[in-house]
């Protein structure tokens, strides 16, 4: 059966969730942050050298990589479902969204994590950080004009990836001091929204949770 190595508050949101849209029976493995470091715990190196979530098995494969993990479950469960097909513009756009949901946009949602984890002021990297927000909202806001989702008028993996990497931005993902305002943008607002309004989202969102604080 699928293990799915889950760190709370973590990408592996994503993982959990692409199970749940695809049916895919699957074991979760939760593993928790050191909640003075916020670092992944050394059980994460058991399992992949990077220590790091998500990681998945499955049939003998350790996979790491949460875009590749969902090109992998697309592939292995998806018969047809949640990505284009291939040689359509659709499936262009889902293919960026892939790759620039865990790259470029990334890019300010982790130095904005990060100089808020080391308590730093960097008030250089912060100014960065807000510049790219607004590149990468503006960018994302165009996108969702006249369509529900980032590649056409369906769900695909694509939004799976940068669903989590918006709800960083706007720190509902990883509570975070500082976040991007979305007080301007309605459509990403109306497309975190419908996202978060499907069952297999709301039950991926469930078991993701830390456990509360004692
Ligand atoms: N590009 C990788 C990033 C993996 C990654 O950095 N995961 C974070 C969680 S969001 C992690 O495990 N951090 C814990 C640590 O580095 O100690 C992916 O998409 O899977």
């Amino acid at each position: 059966m699928l293990r799915i190595h889950h760190l709370a508050l973590s990408r592996s949101d994503r993982i959990v969730w692409l199970a749940e849209e695809l049916g895919i029976p699957y074991e979760l493995v939760t593993h928790l942050r050191d909640p003075e470091s916020f670092r992944a715990p050394p059980s994460l190196f058991a399992v992949t050298p990077l220590g790091k979530a998500p990681a998945i098995e499955d049939d003998g494969n350790t996979v790491i990589e949460s875009a590749l993990i969902c090109d992998y479950l697309v592939e292995q469960y998806g018969n047809g479902r949640l990505r284009p097909a291939a040689g359509t513009a659709e499936r262009r756009a889902h293919d960026y969204w892939m790759h620039c949901s865990e790259s470029t946009l990334m890019v300010p949602v982790l130095l904005d994590l990060l100089t808020t984890l080391t308590q730093s002021e960097a008030p250089a990297l912060r100014a960065f950080a807000a510049a790219e927000y607004k590149t990468m909202f503006d960018h994302v806001e165009r996108t969702l004009d006249g369509r529900d989702y980032l590649a056409g008028d369906a769900l695909t993996v694509a939004d799976v990836m940068t669903y989590y990497t918006l709800a960083m931005a706007a720190g509902t993902a990883i509570p975070m001091p500082t976040h991007a305002p979305l007080a301007d943008y309605p459509r990403i607002r109306a497309y975190l929204a419908r996202i978060e309004q499907r069952p297999a989202w709301k039950k991926a969102a469930a078991l993701c949770a830390p456990p509360a604080a004692a």
